[in-house]
């Protein structure tokens, strides 16, 4: 049994309860807070969360831990069989992560703790996080989904990445980050019915 450690509160923590689920893989949730304490630098070098337990073994890094599942419980696929375009699958995470998601967490303490951020940060993020969309928008396929007709992992990080970052968008810099990307708003309005997400939404409540 793998032990998901984290809060329910977390994106990234969400994203993993949620592909555990969508690949039947059995899992408990053990409440851990993101702190710099010895126990869970031991699970997570950078202190953050979600990281999982595999035999007294942990691993961070959302994108690391979801390479594992699709290891060990291969169905349902959620990476093309097509080497290429298993790593376009990959090559859109990485910008929904790292110019999307990354971005607009720099504003997270004023949407999290009502702690303003300075205008150089509001403005530098915002204006990279224009960016970071259109970048996105150039590669994503959609129809219905992020990478094409079927489910893949790009669809779970595009539900979980605007998630917090349309927030953060709409509360800090006034920018409605969906408004000119349709086919985003799409997947996301898709994937919050897919039924290991609408669980895993669920039980947050819970
Ligand atoms: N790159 C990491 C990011 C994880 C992350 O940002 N976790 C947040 C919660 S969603 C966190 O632990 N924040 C607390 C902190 O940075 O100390 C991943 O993909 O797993």
């Amino acid at each position: 049994m793998i032990q998901l450690y984290g809060l329910r509160m977390s994106n990234y923590y969400s994203l993993i309860k949620a592909l555990m689920i969508e690949k039947g893989v059995e899992f408990e949730e053990v409440k851990a807070p993101p702190t710099q304490e010895e126990d869970n630098l031991s699970r997570s070098p950078m202190g953050k969360m979600p990281s999982i337990g595999v035999d007294g073994q942990y691993l961070s890094e959302s994108l690391a831990i979801a390479a594992y599942l699709d290891r060990i419980a291969p169905q349902p696929a959620l990476l093309p069989s097509d080497p290429l375009a298993a790593a376009k699958v990959v090559e859109l995470i990485c910008h929904l992560k790292l110019d999307v998601e990354l971005v607009a967490r720099r504003c997270l303490p004023e949407l999290l703790f009502k702690k303003p951020v300075s205008d150089e940060t509001r403005e530098s993020a915002k204006a990279e996080l224009i960016k970071g969309m259109a970048a996105v928008d150039r590669i994503f396929v959609g129809g219905p989904y992020a990478a094409g007709d079927t489910v893949t992992l790009a669809d779970f990080y595009t539900f979980y990445t605007f998630g917090l970052a349309t927030g953060i968008g709409k509360a800090v810099m006034d920018l409605d980050l969906l408004a000119d990307y349709p086919r985003i708003q799409a997947v996301i309005d898709l994937m919050a019915k897919h039924p290991s997400i609408a669980r895993v939404e669920a039980e947050k409540a819970g």
